[in-house]
């Protein structure tokens, strides 16, 4: 037993930060402040090992009088600490659980008054950004230095303190989850999205972050994590698509053009809960991420595309909350598309879907003729809310006979359905597959598929369909043709759906038709009559309609 003292060889600086390292290996020790040199020192005695049975403080200790007997310093501390580091460990100066704190007396932010300086505008907040820094975090459509500058965000840029923020993937994705990311990296670091289940950094999760240029998918089902990382760094700068996917244990990677990599969870967990909101971009408080997605920096970059399990996230409107996001440089942002036309980014180019009535590249051409015949690209369509045509298609029978011609294999012709569409949903469609004509639908208790297999329908030319259903028995006649015949399951009988008619298309077709069709019809369509004498005129009765223009 017996004591080494070691006093620095430059007093501490007041009113600043000092920087004090202390080293011990058995009787042995250094100590370094600032800039000063190493102090050396010696314990006297003959053990070696310094062993500690009671709770480790900061800044004081309740029983004042124990410390001053050893060290004769009679006070706590009056000052700040922000780092505290001890054999690599970096302390979380929060209470437990979130932070190491077990417990606290008379603690108050150091930084508490920084933000007393700095005013931000239009619902912005200020944080620290260290202790003697405050900057405004600005929220969603709001920029600058004091969020003065109002903006329309079309395509969001990270600046590295940015995120925006949606409602938790919660009990969705349980056993799958399908996830597309188009995004522009500035920097080779920083998390692109990121959903939790507990605050503690334990617990599930699903990541997608950026490490030195590699792009890291995990996710923990409970048990551990899976770590599936791109073969390749991605270069900053340019676009690019990466598509990941989960079911139970199993993860899969593919970026761009590379390989794509698998990975495994391990454990006995298969299922994913993700009750937190989800994150892109970056997180609220880096301290309330899993550990073991190993996240340390925000993404710096732009994000033009995420797609959840098809379903396109609309990244503004869908948005709970969004901090320091501003526009990308991109030519979307520029609004090319004339006529209230939208913007549609597809990588560093774009298109435009045009209104009704407008055409053209960028929507500036004015359609004045009368569209007895629509055309339509695989990215068109016109919806009908008209009650007069929705009570024709809904209930317990139809009867519609239309004509159309493709020039491609696949793509859909009509549609009725739900908003939010589930596997169980009521729906009813028709549409080319592969060349054949498919008429399909859900009263509520299964589906049919009939398939006119006989005549292929791709070909370019007219031709002319009979669909027909009276309760669950369904025919399809193409050209005249033999009649294909089916029958749906159980016992439901009528096509309850409240989102309209859709023909040719629509938007959102994956994720609206649960990925039974991907386009839309590249062709044109004419003739359409609901209950043999009901005749729809296509551009007149139509809602909406999206890139219509006359059949050639
Ligand atoms: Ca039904």
């Amino acid at each position: 037993m017996g004591e080494g003292v070691l006093i620095s060889d430059q007093p501490v600086v007041l009113r600043s930060w000092n920087t004090l390292t202390i080293y011990r290996d058995r009787w042995d020790a250094w100590m370094q402040l600032n800039s000063g040199t190493q102090v050396q020192g010696r314990s006297k005695g003959l053990f070696s090992r310094i062993t500690f049975r009671l709770n480790l403080y900061i800044g004081g200790s309740p029983n004042i009088s124990l410390v001053a007997d050893r060290t004769q310093v009679q006070s706590s501390f009056r000052g700040c600490l922000r780092h505290l580091a001890i054999n690599r460990h970096v302390y979380d100066f929060r209470p437990s659980p979130r932070g190491d704190a077990l417990e606290g007396t008379d603690i108050d932010e150091c930084s508490a008054d920084v933000c007393s300086k700095v005013t931000c505008l239009n619902g912005g907040q200020c944080v620290a950004a260290s202790p003697d820094y405050g900057v405004c975090l600005c929220p969603l459509g709001f920029i600058g230095d004091k969020c003065e500058s109002a903006m329309e965000l079309i395509v969001p840029l990270f600046n590295g303190s940015s995120y925006l923020q949606y409602p938790g993937l919660s009990n969705t994705v349980l056993s799958f989850i399908e996830l597309q990311i188009v995004f522009k990296p500035y920097r080779p670091n920083g998390v692109l999205f990121y959903n939790g289940y507990k605050m503690d950094g334990t617990g599930d999760f699903i990541s997608l972050n950026l490490v030195n240029g590699y792009l890291e998918f995990r996710f923990d089902l409970g048990t551990g994590a899976a770590v599936i990382r791109s073969e390749e760094p991605l270069a900053v700068g340019v676009w690019h698509s990466v598509f990941i996917s989960r079911t139970g244990r199993d993860g899969i990677l593919e970026v761009d053009d590379q390989p794509r990599v698998e990975g495994t969870s391990p454990g006995a967990f298969t299922q994913l809960s993700l009750p937190l909101n989800m994150y892109i971009g970056g997180v609220h408080d880096a301290r309330d991420v899993a550990r073991k997605a190993s996240i340390t920096e925000s993404f710096t970059g732009c994000i033009q595309k995420v797609v959840i399990n098809g379903k396109p996230l609309k990244l503004v409107d869908d948005a709970l909350a969004g901090i320091n996001v501003a526009n990308c440089l991109h030519s979307c942002v520029e609004e090319p598309c004339k006529n209230g036309g939208h913007c549609e980014p597809k990588m560093a180019y774009y298109s435009c879907h045009c209104h009704l009535g407008y055409a053209g590249n960028n929507c500036e051409k004015e359609v004045t003729e009368m569209i007895a015949e629509p055309m339509f690209t695989g990215a068109s369509y016109l919806h009908y809310l008209d009650e007069n045509i929705v009570k024709r298609i809904r209930g317990n029978k139809l009867d519609i006979k239309l004509k159309f011609r493709s020039f491609g294999p696949s793509g859909l012709l009509l549609w009725s359905g739900k908003k939010d569409m589930s596997a169980s949903s009521d729906y009813l469609s028709l549409g080319l597959k592969e060349g054949y004509l498919h008429f399909q639908y859900n009263l509520g208790s299964g589906e049919i598929i009939i398939v006119y297999n006989t005549t292929r329908v791709d070909d370019g030319k007219w031709h002319t369909v009979r669909a027909t259903r009276i309760e669950q028995e369904g025919s399809l006649v193409v050209d005249n043709g033999v009649v294909a015949k089916g029958t749906s399951p159980g016992i439901l009988n009528q096509l309850n759906v409240n989102n309209g008619l859709y023909l040719g298309g629509m938007e959102s077709i994956a994720s609206l038709s649960m990925n039974k069709y991907h386009s839309g019809l590249v062709g044109c369509l004419a003739n359409v009559t609901l209950s043999t004498n009901y005749h729809i005129r296509l551009i007149t009765h139509a809602t909406t309609g999206i890139n219509i223009q006359a059949c050639l």
